[in-house]
């Protein structure tokens, strides 16, 4: 049972909007490719999916600009400018992905408190999303990952997938991922391989 999850691939981490990865629109022609390819016995989707006010925005924080770093809930947190706020154009998946190919969307920060970049649990790790006990029912016995942004969400996924789903292959499409920070992206790739990720192109997925 091979399975595909998309990360975040919403409008507001694509160029025009709030906390836009460059390139980060490059990803949909290739995910959608990997969708279209009969390759995946399901494809999921995560979304970021933040209320108003989420204590990961820089705006909830009175002095604070946005990319320095805060805290929240006594914990180190980016400050991050106000994103993918639930039911606004932002949130959305970006507009040109074949959605009608998207078989789950996993929705992950609504909790104001603590930041989900992880679409398996929130950066606490202490509530599940519920993402990992899905695929397990599922069935999943390997798991593609791409999307955005590879140094938060992509690689947090990615390492829970590997920690939560015990004899599950794990593989990173890079080419089907952008980062926001090319210093992240290349720590992210780094420590993804450690711990037991592979990371592909996109070609290697569709072979
Ligand atoms: C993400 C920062 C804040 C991501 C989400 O999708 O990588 N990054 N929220
Ligand atoms: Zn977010």
């Amino acid at each position: 049972m091979k399975a595909l999850l998309l990360i975040d691939i919403q409008n507001g981490f694509c160029p025009g909007g709030n906390l836009p990865v460059p390139e980060g629109d490059q990803v949909v022609p290739v995910a959608n490719a990997l969708i279209d390819s009969g390759k995946y016995d399901l494809v999921l989707a995560s979304q970021d999916w933040h209320p108003a006010a989420h204590g990961s925005f820089a705006s909830a924080h009175p002095g604070k600009k946005p990319f320095e770093m805060g805290m929240l809930s006594g914990k180190p947190q980016m400050m991050w400018p106000d994103h993918c706020v639930q039911n606004t154009d932002d949130a959305r998946l970006h507009p040109h992905l074949h959605a009608d190919g998207i078989d789950f969307i996993q929705q992950k920060g609504q909790n104001p408190d603590v930041d989900s970049y992880s679409a398996f649990r929130d950066n606490d790790q202490a509530a599940l999303t519920g993402l990992a006990a899905h695929l397990r029912a599922e069935g999943v016995t390997a798991l593609d990952l791409c999307g955005l942004a590879t140094d938060y969400c992509v690689k947090f996924s990615a390492l829970d997938a590997v920690e939560m789903l015990p004899g599950v292959t794990v593989r990173f499409i890079e080419d089907a991922s952008r980062g926001i920070d090319p210093a992240g992206v290349q720590a992210a790739i780094g420590e993804m391989r450690t711990r037991g990720v592979a990371i592909i192109s996109s070609e290697e997925a569709l072979a």
